[in-house]
């Protein structure tokens, strides 16, 4: 028989773990909202995800899903820097949902929504060009997605609308080009013409390596950027715009040649041969990225200096998507720690590149 007291114990029971559900639930909601002012805590935890991922497979559901839109495949640094961050994905067991934007900031854009539909739980994005991102951040923002920024960077006035920048200095690698330049030339007081070929229009890596080189160069009267254009970082695009260079008369030819990246370089240096000149002694070459087709290129003497630039941001960018992913707080920007390689170090570390 249920006696009222009986009653009365069980329902002060009922009140006292009722209370503790909501004591409990109340302290997670804190906890995350203390999180989300670091970091924009992802809205969608792993473990909803289930519409992405096949059914029935529970640990497959605890994946995290990371959209990553990369700008494009334009070069050898390009292509190490997809394979590094598809590989990382791999090992970390992250599931990546990679799109190649082809240079077009406007597939940039469809890509990001496309991951903002399918409720990734984390956004990385390479920006083509470094302008014109608030809106679709905004948008991203919005969804509760966490952003990280990789290799080129945005120029944002409200820098909590992505979580971290991973990339290189790319001031820091024109400064280092124009003092090899410098240091090379220096018993030269004549008057030394510089050829520059810069990479895409309004990319981060070339506004901010013709930057860091000028700042440089400007310093010494006898050196002079006679001529500059744009060759999209593509080899193809070196040998053309090389060619165009060259087209002027011989009393204007550059003595030496300061390229933004490794491919535009090998480009230019079937330009130079073909207009009877020895690439790396009568034109001297300086350029940016580190390939190993570029060591081979040292090692043979075509080109004089490599600027190190490293694709390798895969580990990173995925430890930074498991930090965030933890709630833990990062730092807003992650520089990778680079060199520069001239020909007499060329022939040793040529077998240890690894892009
Ligand atoms: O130097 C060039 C590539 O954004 C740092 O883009 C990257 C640059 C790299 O196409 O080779």
């Amino acid at each position: 028989m249920i006696t009222l007291r009986t009653v009365l114990r069980r329902l002060t029971l009922l009140l006292l773990v009722g209370l503790l559900l909501l004591l409990l639930g109340g302290c997670s909601e804190s906890a995350n909202s203390g999180v989300q002012q670091a970091v924009p805590t992802p809205q969608h935890s792993p473990a909803v995800l289930t519409g992405l991922l096949p059914s029935g497979d529970t640990a497959a559901a605890k994946q995290v899903v990371l959209g990553f839109s990369q700008l494009g495949s334009e070069s050898t640094w390009r292509e190490a820097n997809t394979a590094s961050i598809r590989e990382a994905a791999a090992e970390a067991g992250i599931t990546l949902l990679l799109s190649n934007a082809e240079q077009d900031q406007q597939k940039q854009f469809e890509a990001i929504r496309s991951f903002i539909r399918r409720k990734v739980d984390v956004i990385a994005v390479a920006p083509v060009v470094q302008t014109g991102w608030e809106p679709v951040l905004l948008e991203i923002r919005q969804a509760g997605i966490p952003v990280i920024i990789v290799d080129r960077s945005v120029n944002v006035e409200d820098r909590s609308l992505y979580v971290t920048f991973i990339g290189s200095d790319f001031y820091q690698e024109g400064v280092k080009a124009a003092k090899y330049v410098i240091d090379k030339l220096r018993h030269h007081p004549e008057a030394i013409r510089i050829a520059e070929l810069q990479g895409t229009v309004g990319s981060t890596p070339s506004i901010d390596r013709g930057r860091g080189f000028r700042k440089l160069i400007e310093e010494r009267p006898n050196l002079e950027i006679t001529m500059s254009a744009p060759a999209d970082f593509t080899q193809s695009g070196g040998r053309e715009v090389m060619r165009t260079f060259l087209q002027q008369p011989r009393e204007k030819w550059p003595r030496v040649l300061f390229s933004h990246n490794d491919d535009m370089a090998i480009g230019a240096v079937d330009a130079i041969r073909e207009a009877g000149l020895v690439p790396g002694e009568d034109m001297i070459i300086v350029s940016v990225d580190g390939t190993r087709r570029a060591f081979e290129q040292m090692t043979a003497g075509n080109i004089n200096a490599v600027v190190e630039c490293n694709p390798l941001l895969g580990p990173l960018l995925m430890q930074a998507v498991a930090e965030i992913m933890a709630g833990r707080t990062l730092p807003k920007r992650m520089v990778t720690p680079e060199d520069i390689y001239t020909q007499e170090l060329a022939a040793m570390e040529v077998e240890n590149r690894k892009y």
